[in-house]
């Protein structure tokens, strides 16, 4: 007799080509309505199930990972950021967390990309000004943004995502690029990017025509862009954020943008998604996306099958490609 697959509760609907193949190889339980998960139906996975496809939207807190008894044994994190997760918690439970990186990295770099010339070129104001049917015609003084070609980038971190955006907008625009990472890679792979280092977030800060931030969200890096460093901002400076809205003091960035501190955001992630600030909401000179970094169709699937890999490894004994924890 075979033994019995493991029992498998995916949180949110998958691409279609991932939740065949979960359901082929696990004892899967699809959620059919998409709904996001509370924290009781979080619990009933971890009592019941014997591992938790997740993702961003299920808060896995010390609290909700303190259920009994528990079952599940992993946690394979549909996504690369994980700060939904209670790491230091998960430990302690005896879980092991899996992360799907590499597979989301073009992705999310387009979009960082996407974001910037958005911003400076005033994408989204058109866009809204065109459907208002409020366009009278082409004049040589309508709707000027900023230009991006030349201009200089500073990353916040320098991991794949940030070296990614880094190439192109070092090779593709032209773009003075320069970095900050506690973590820094190798002389020579900066230089192969045209990305020069730089010893502080401030220096970075101070010089860029648009930052944008590629950091992980740890406690160390919550509210890294506060008030102060949006004051080190040049005037005409964007600020561009996909890593994740905790990284930003959403507040402090309304009110650099009231103040005319900086010249606009572009976000893709916020503080209490799906909750933005209202004033955003009310800013022309902001761009705001629904947290899209990773969504292709391309890259949702490569990100489901990374993490039914990581699953697969795990049940056979064999030590998950991913594991974060
Ligand atoms: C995902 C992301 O859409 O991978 C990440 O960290 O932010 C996005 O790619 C999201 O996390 C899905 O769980």
């Amino acid at each position: 007799m075979s033994p019995a697959r493991p029992h498998v509760v995916i949180t949110r609907r998958l691409p279609a080509p991932v939740e065949e193949q979960v359901a082929r190889e696990f004892d899967a339980r699809l959620n059919a309505d998409d709904h996001p998960f509370a924290a009781a139906e979080l619990q009933d996975a971890l009592r019941g199930a014997d591992a938790l496809l997740c993702t961003v939207t299920d808060r896995l807190t010390a609290e909700t990972l303190a259920v009994e008894p528990l079952r599940a044994r992993i946690l394979a994190n549909f996504g690369v950021g994980f700060n939904h997760i209670d790491v230091a918690a998960a430990k302690t439970r005896g879980l092991v967390v899996t992360n799907t990186p590499d597979v989301l990295t073009d992705d999310t770099a387009d979009d960082a990309v996407m974001l910037m010339l958005m911003v400076a070129r005033r994408a989204g104001e058109g866009e809204r000004h065109v459907r208002a049917g409020r366009w009278t015609g082409w004049r040589p003084t309508h709707l000027l943004g900023t230009r991006v070609s030349g201009k200089t980038l500073g990353l916040i971190g320098f991991g794949r995502i940030a070296k990614a955006v880094a190439r192109r907008a070092h090779h593709g625009f032209g773009m003075r690029v320069m970095f900050h990472d506690p973590y820094p890679p190798p002389a020579a792979v900066a230089r192969e990017l045209g990305a020069e280092q730089q010893g502080s977030v401030e220096e970075v800060i101070r010089e860029a025509d648009f930052v944008s931030l590629h950091c992980p969200a740890t406690p160390e890096t919550r509210h890294l862009i506060n008030a102060e460093r949006l004051a080190l901002m040049k005037p005409t400076a964007f600020l561009i954020n996909t890593a994740r809205g905790d990284v930003v003091d959403e507040a402090a960035l309304v009110a650099a943008l009231r103040a005319g501190t900086i010249a606009g955001a572009a976000l893709d992630v916020y503080e209490r998604e799906p909750q933005i600030t209202p004033e955003l909401l009310t800013m022309e000179n902001v761009v705001l996306l629904p947290h899209l970094g990773s969504a292709t169709r391309e890259t949702r699937a490569a990100m489901g099958f990374r993490a039914l890999e990581n699953l697969k490894a795990f049940f056979s004994g064999q030590p998950p490609r991913d594991r974060v924890v």
